[in-house]
């Protein structure tokens, strides 16, 4: 793992770059980046930065062009189409003249410079002094916000000063829907050029300080609305002129200039999409920006500066003592809740909306790695992470059906609107396993919240059409003294594929098939009408749960007597071992250096196998078995996937590897901070991010849920003082405090709470009452 180091300073509520790192201008219009759920907005200049034409990019979560998947040797089931995100225009496009000069930072002096993008407030600040090629100084500050409270809208403020001239000064807005593409790469972790026929110029629109433009996107149907409307003062006079071409729309304001006299503008930016055949026209677009700027930039950033507030009151993770872990949690837990989708229909991709890496699509990392965060402080956020499961259930079944499963769904691997987008499928479509990942999130869901009726409307359903799938898949093995086996899948870990019984697999498909029997048992009793309508939807037979327990009470766990270890898979042992020695340290990532044959091979990891396992059902595990498997698999473990470095440190944590726990929490902490993979600047790693608050809530506060009870062991890590965070448990909302000697747990709003610290029990009986306990020694107390 190479280490590419940005220069932004350290700061427990700030990302500060100093001075104009040009070198990093991709990265941090990463870093930089902002969203709000659905619109995700690269922090790449205003102006654009010529040295670096493919830094820029704005997404519409869920918004995608559709394209036939293009396979040189094709074959029965293939995954038809890809789903690819969308650059949609750039609304932020702004250049500044003076008399003839354009503004640039490729050109001319950078007197000063800060950017500076506050966590606390949602705003991006950008401050500089530039004095152009023929001598004139221009003091520039631009704020940059993507609403947390209208959904569709972004708002971009900018105060010019011209200190040392007079000057005509022109300054051309436009909605730009000309983006430059990248070209195309062999990395499998990068989008592919889009084809710019696809996307059809309809309408657009530039009159007053109003600009729009309505585009159709054939192949998925979407229709794309995006408008912009300025405001703009200054002491003298202000024309206008209009530019339309068949990509941008722009208007040029011309005024005289005045040494020492600010001109202000404000733009502000508004996408719309449509899939359901209801028109976007530009009247809606320009009415839509006519309300929204009634409200002035400060009162935009003053809402903004009240969702964070919210949100940070109920999400921040406080470390003492080490602002540079500080710095990486808060960038980590703002950029996912700036990524996620809201209401439902859509969902978190493995970049958030940060960058177009894997092609803008949703995976399994949403369910296992991110919904938790969500889950223990907005679970409101992580329900709907669900319900998306459930709205793309249909094409699920599809999908089933597909691979010749005749009963349930078997949800797609990558995707974005539901169908199947890997093109790859023995480390894509194979990993079956996304269908019991679905369900034990659905499974968390509910016992943190208790929320019946999302149980008895969506999940029940998400959960038994995901079960099905395993007694379509899985068989009797006579070879196996008739025990359930599981053929032909691949798990986790992307550098071993199309296996026999992976160990991951097998262990969470029978949870997942305990967890059917139990939550159809649970409908027919509470809610019978419930029961019987999905009964009769999906075509249960009566006899199916008996067959799922039947399978669960037989499924096959691979076990070595000799190593005291659960193998990978039945083959994984049986491999030579990776030549970790004589591999250079530039042939990693694995994947980027040798074919996968090669790798497939070998006993070799990317990524957390067995290990996530005895995580996600830890209680079915001894520390000695965690411990013992660890031992074996880390060292075969590359972690060239960012999702792996999260359950290292929970289970270092868990078998008392500490200072392991601690290394591995600093990568994941910081690793799109430092740019750990060197691929930040295709976007930032959702699941890693996720990870980080595992990391300190399950790793080092040792927290597992057992039943309806809480259970916590805290550690102190050591560069850590100690920790606080807060927890919503049913109607509860729990703050747990943490240092080198106790751990105070309070009750701060709801129904009274009984935990278990350190296998304690402890009840907090009412709002406001605090309990201390002594921190325990990590071995004896394990939960
Ligand atoms: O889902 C992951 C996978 O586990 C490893 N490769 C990257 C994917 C997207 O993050």
């Amino acid at each position: 793992m190479q280490q590419q180091q940005p220069k932004l300073q350290v700061h427990p509520w700030e990302l500060v770059e100093p001075e104009f790192q040009p070198q990093d201008y991709n990265l941090n219009a990463t870093l930089f980046a902002l969203g709000n759920g659905f619109i995700g907005l690269r922090g790449a200049f205003e102006e654009g930065y010529e040295p670096e034409p493919f830094a820029d990019g704005c997404y519409l979560n869920g918004v995608y062009a559709s394209e036939p998947i293009t396979y040189g040797e094709s074959a029965y089931g293939y995954a038809k189409n890809n789903q690819r995100m969308l650059s949609v225009p750039n609304g932020k496009a702004l250049q500044i003249w003076l008399d003839g000069e354009r503004f640039s930072l490729a050109e001319g002096t950078l007197l000063d410079y800060e950017r500076r993008l506050d966590m606390a407030s949602g705003l991006l600040h950008r401050k500089l002094r530039w004095r152009s090629p023929q001598g004139k100084t221009l003091e520039l500050h631009s704020r940059r916000l993507v609403s947390l409270t209208e959904k569709h809208l972004y708002a971009l403020d900018f105060r010019l000063i011209p200190l040392d001239f007079d000057a005509e000064v022109r300054l051309v807005s436009s909605v730009d829907a000309g983006l430059a593409q990248a070209e195309k790469s062999d990395d499998p972790r990068l989008a592919s050029p889009i084809d710019s026929s696809d996307i059809q110029l309809q309408k657009t629109l530039a009159e007053g300080d109003s600009l729009a433009l309505i585009q159709k996107v054939h192949s998925s149907g979407f229709t794309l609305g995006t408008g912009a409307l300025h405001r703009v003062e200054c002491a003298s006079d202000c024309t206008r002129r209009y530019f339309v071409d068949d990509c941008r729309v722009s208007v040029e304001y011309r005024l005289a200039a005045q040494r020492g006299k600010p001109i202000q503008l404000t733009k502000y930016v508004a996408h719309f999409a449509s899939r359901d055949g209801s028109a976007i026209s530009t009247t809606q677009l320009s009415d839509y920006l006519e309300r929204c700027s009634g409200k002035h930039f400060e009162d935009y950033a003053a809402l903004q500066r009240r969702a964070l507030d919210e949100f940070w009151a109920g999400s921040d993770l406080e470390l003492r003592g080490n602002d540079t872990l500080q710095q990486g949690m808060r960038f980590n837990l703002f950029h996912l809740f700036q990524s996620l989708g809201r209401g439902g229909r859509t969902n978190i991709a493995a970049k958030g909306l940060s960058g177009d890496g894997y092609e803008g699509h949703y995976f399994w990392d949403t369910e296992i790695y991110i919904l938790p965060f969500f889950l223990y402080t907005q679970p409101q956020l992580a329900r709907g992470l669900l319900e998306y499961r459930h709205s793309i259930l249909d094409a699920a079944r599809s999908r089933a059906r597909e691979l010749a499963v005749k009963k349930g769904a078997l949800f797609p691997w990558r995707t974005i609107g539901g169908e199947e987008c890997s093109a790859y499928y023995p480390a894509g479509t194979a990993q079956f396993h996304i269908n019991a990942d679905i369900a034990y999130a659905v499974r968390q869901y509910c016992s943190v919240t208790g929320d019946t009726d999302f149980l008895r409307d969506k999940g029940a359903e998400i959960v038994i059409e995901g079960a099905r799938l395993w007694l379509e898949i899985g068989h009797y093995n006579p070879r196996r003294n008739n025990q359930f086996c599981i053929n032909e899948v691949t798990g986790p870990d992307e550098y071993t594929a199309l296996v026999d019984n992976n160990f991951y697999t097998n262990l969470m498909a029978r949870a997942h098939l305990y967890y059917a029997c139990e939550v159809y048992e649970w409908l027919q009793a509470q809610a019978p009408q419930a029961a019987a309508a999905l009964a009769q939807r999906i075509g249960l037979d009566a006899d199916e749960p008996a067959a799922w327990r039947r399978a669960a009470d037989a499924m096959y766990l691979p076990q070595d007597e000799t190593l005291g270890i659960y193998p990978q898979d039945d083959s994984f042992l049986g491999k030579p071992e990776w030549d970790f020695e004589n591999t250079p340290a530039d042939h990693y990532p694995l994947l980027l250096n040798y074919h996968p044959l090669v790798i497939y091979r070998h006993q070799v990891c990317k990524q957390a196998d067995v290990i996530l396992g005895l995580f996600l059902q830890s209680p079915e595990f001894t520390v000695e078995q965690k411990r013992r498997n660890f031992d074996y698999y880390e060292p075969r473990t590359t972690h060239d996937s960012t999702l792996s470095a999260c359950i290292h440190s929970i289970i270092a944590n868990e078998v008392g590897y500490h200072e392991k726990a601690l290394s591995y929490f600093q990568q994941v902490a910081r690793m799109d901070l430092d740019n750990l993979h060197n691929n930040t600047q295709h976007g930032i790693h959702t699941a890693c991010m996720g990870g980080t608050w595992l990391c300190l809530v399950q790793g080092f506060a040792g927290m597992r849920l057992h039943g309806d009870t809480l259970h916590f062991n805290p550690t102190i890590p050591d560069g850590l003082q100690g920790y606080r965070f807060r927890l919503q448990f049913r109607e509860s909302i729990l703050e747990l405090d943490a240092d080198r000697e106790s751990t105070r747990y309070t009750l701060v709003s709801g129904a009274p709470l009984t935990l278990r610290h350190a296998g304690e029990s402890l009840l907090l009986s009412q709002p406001g009452q605090s309990l201390t306990a002594q921190q325990a020694n990590v071995q004896e107390a394990l939960v």
